[in-house]
């Protein structure tokens, strides 16, 4: 396990500077979630399988910018699910952006996920692993990644972060949600899946959906590489994950890309949700 983490570390360091750097213009090329690809993004899905070649452990990888999985290592015992570059259409106006990393022995239920990783590249490139806790780490001018604390979520917490288009929304999401402003919580939410949670994450709590709505009926985020190992970091972290009804991590996906609804938060938040959807 330790050395995927190894090739986490090294790719980081390689789509840093690949975003610090190189061209942020579109590719030719469709991904099979109908986006067009920046170069970016297969640059940096390509570092990944690059550095995960070498670790003989992963029996395969399944990419948010290829339709099938990818065989490694015949002996390997685990299966990477992971987005390499999420959120990329913000490198153009110089926004945070991350990579998402689901670690699954035995299958791609959210059942079988082991450790989930994240890289945020921001003002700072920043590290979080969750085992058996949450684990935020920095890298350094030698380019080693330095352990800064551990993440663990308030009961409740004071942001609110509503994705999709509003006109999008049902009533009683959009209930819920002018509701929880008028508690006063404040609007954080810059398009981006990874900056949007850790931020909720490091500021102690509060709610970020991104609901079933009338143009995405199942929700946007794909469940294997960007929805399971969010919901298994605010879980390690001490908050909960559901899709309205369910526990994100009882979920089990039919097909790579499938996606659903979903809520990350604190408790408190998280119960305001059910109550909202039940
Ligand atoms: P919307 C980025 O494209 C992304 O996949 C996630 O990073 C982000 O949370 C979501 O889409 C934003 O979607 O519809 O709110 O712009």
């Amino acid at each position: 396990m330790n050395e995927i983490i190894e090739a986490i570390k090294r790719s980081a360091i390689r789509i840093k500077e690949a975003i610090e750097f190189d061209d942020t213009g579109y590719s030719e090329n469709i991904n099979s979630t109908g986006d067009t690809q920046l170069k970016l993004d297969i640059k940096s899905d390509l570092i990944i399988e690059e550095e995960f070649k070498k670790v003989v452990c992963i029996k395969e990888i399944v990419s948010e910018e290829k339709e099938t999985k990818t065989p490694l290592h015949a002996e390997g015992i685990y299966g990477v699910g992971y987005d390499p570059l999420d959120g990329s259409s913000l490198i153009d106006v110089n926004l945070s952006v991350g990579s998402i990393f689901g670690i699954y022995e035995g299958g791609y239920a959210g059942s079988n996920l082991k450790v989930a990783v994240y890289v945020v590249y921001g003002p700072r490139v920043e590290l979080v692993i969750a085992q058996d806790s949450v684990k935020l780490y920095r890298l350094n001018k030698k380019d080693e990644f330095v352990y800064i604390q551990d993440i663990v979520l308030k009961e409740k917490g004071k942001l609110n972060a509503p994705g999709s288009t509003q006109m999008c929304w049902e009533p009683k999401h959009k209930a819920m949600i002018d509701a929880i402003f008028a508690d006063g919580y404040r609007l954080r939410y810059s398009g981006g899946m990874v900056p949007d949670l850790h931020q909720i994450l490091l500021k102690g709590g509060g709610l970020f959906s991104y609901p079933a709505t009338s143009d995405v009926p199942k929700g946007k985020l794909r469940m294997i590489f960007e929805v399971f190992p969010f919901a298994f970091v605010y879980e390690k972290a001490g908050g909960e994950a559901i899709d309205g009804h369910n526990r994100i991590l009882n979920l089990n996906p039919s097909h790579p890309h499938d996606t659903t609804p979903c809520f990350f938060g604190s408790h408190a938040e998280i119960e305001r949700v059910r109550k909202c959807y039940e």
